[in-house]
């Protein structure tokens, strides 16, 4: 077991159509503990610095101007195995590959507006939530 935080974001589309309350309700249900949360704009420093490793490819542009196309709620989630306990209630990147059951699998049909981030690692986690709340 290992105690972690991690970086969450409700994407445009999961804002837009409504459904933070029932993803807040799941990251509760399971056990893990919101620490911080704010209904934001993500900014275009902020979008480039998260997806930096993206940088080049076909769908980069697309994804810029999607998480900066309205707000997000951004988090920082904390618990025991926060980083993959998240990464299994997303569900897989490709909502229509994903469970029925995870959030992407519930609230989501393309890999383009896919509802929600998270982080893929605790160093991930980390540098995200410096980018997106400072040090
Ligand atoms: P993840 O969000 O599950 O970690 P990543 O591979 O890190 O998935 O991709 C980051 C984000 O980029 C995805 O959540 C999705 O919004 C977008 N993305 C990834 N692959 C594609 C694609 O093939 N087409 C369009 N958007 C994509
Ligand atoms: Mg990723």
């Amino acid at each position: 077991m290992a105690f972690e935080r991690t970086y969450n974001m409700i994407k445009p589309d999961g804002v837009r159509n409504r459904h933070v309350g029932d993803i807040i309700s799941r990251i509760e249900r399971v056990g893990l503990t919101i620490e911080r949360m704010e209904l934001t704009m993500v900014t275009p420093e902020q979008a480039a610095e998260n997806y930096r490793e993206h940088e080049g490819k076909p769908f980069y542009e697309g994804l810029i101007s999607y998480i900066t196309s309205g707000p997000v709620v951004k988090m920082v989630v904390s618990g025991e195995n926060a980083v993959a306990t998240m990464r299994k209630l997303m569900g897989a990147t490709n909502c229509a590959q994903a469970a029925p059951g995870t959030i992407r699998g519930d609230f989501g049909l393309t890999v383009d507006e896919n509802v929600i981030h998270g982080s893929d690692s605790v160093e991930s986690a980390e540098r995200e939530i410096a980018v997106f709340f400072g040090a």
